[in-house]
């Protein structure tokens, strides 16, 4: 059976019911700090689960007989700069017990999260390769690199089994983002459809690598499908997908609301985002386990304004 820990959260969530429809939902457990939505809670078994508590953690992986663990539970980087220690701790100690759990046996494959978050402003911005300087100046960016290391350490030291990706921004419509940086592309389809304008946190021209929930979802299935000996990276595969600004989603925007209008107010985000690569060369993940992304920006804008549509329709069909 597959244990998902932190699968209420933007990647989690999506993660569980992806694997619930391949691998049937049974065989697919969610756990996390408090419940999750309706689909996710009523489409299979639901732990709660502190994920830097060792002993549940175990416990839970006796209970269901665990063989494989995606441990999706982190504080991403704007909400790690106001808490630091709580960040450290719980994106450190959480990797630090399901490794422990691995080189004990009692699970057999292990996937772990990182981020784009690792590089820093030293780190070349355009293209950036997998192996480069990083030197990474936010708490969550210094706890990714550190658990990269961590995951390297522990399949050369004890054949543990764990895969990773570094994800860009992710944009999805199924949850509200969580507390990260590159959350204002998310929002802004949000406010696009609520209020018909959004005032952005970062500046117009700020590049980030960017993709759509869907093609991080098949990356992970694929990264962990894929047979080991194809695995060449145990530290963090780079993912790149598109890059886009604040301004170029806003006119991928205009394109489907006309009327739409965006204006600029940096804030302490904007200091992380520039601390961060513009694109990313993810050709390693292309070439070891046929990554490919599929949705460029305009797709991006046409599927997640439809479904966010449909979902506000439901809404108000049910407060009626
Ligand atoms: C964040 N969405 O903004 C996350 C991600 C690359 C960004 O790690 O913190």
């Amino acid at each position: 059976r597959t244990l998902i820990i932190g699968a209420c959260g933007q990647i989690g969530t999506e993660l569980t019911l992806a694997l619930r429809a391949r691998k049937g939902e049974d065989t697919v457990v969610a756990s996390d700090i408090r419940e999750g939505d309706v689909d996710l809670m009523s489409s299979g078994p639901f732990e709660i689960i502190d994920a830097t508590n060792k002993e549940a953690l175990s416990n839970c992986v006796d209970k269901y007989n665990i063989s494989e663990v995606y441990l999706m539970a982190a504080m991403l980087s704007a909400t790690a700069e106001k808490h630091p220690q709580k960040a450290w701790e719980l994106n450190m100690n959480s990797l630090s017990h399901v490794l422990d759990l691995a080189r004990e046996g009692k699970i057999k494959k292990v996937f772990w999260p990182s981020s784009i978050a690792v590089f820093g402003p030293t780190t070349p911005k355009d293209n950036t390769p997998q192996t480069t300087i990083m030197e990474p100046t936010t708490v969550y960016g210094i706890s990714k690199l550190a658990g990269e290391r961590w995951c390297e350490y522990f399949y050369r030291t004890h054949g543990v089994d764990v895969r990773s990706i570094r994800y860009p921004g992710l944009i999805s419509w199924k949850t509200l983002p969580g507390g990260g940086t590159t959350d204002y592309a998310v929002e802004i389809y949000h406010k696009a459809l609520e209020d018909g304008t959004y005032e952005c946190f970062l500046s117009e021209d700020t590049y980030l690598p960017m993709m759509f929930m869907e093609d991080a979802i098949n990356a992970t299935i694929s990264i962990m499908e894929a047979p080991k000996d194809e695995i060449r990276v145990r530290s963090s595969y780079n993912l790149g997908g598109i890059s886009f600004s604040p301004k170029e989603i806003a006119a991928s925007i205009k394109r489907e609301l006309p009327n739409f209008t965006i204006t600029y107010r940096p804030d302490f985000r904007q200091k992380i985002a520039d601390s961060w690569p513009k694109s990313i060369d993810d050709s390693l993940a292309r070439d070891d386990w046929g990554w490919e992304h599929q949705y460029e920006l305009d797709d991006i804008s046409r599927e997640m304004l439809s479904q966010l549509k449909k979902q506000r329709e439901e809404l108000t069909d049910t407060i009626d």
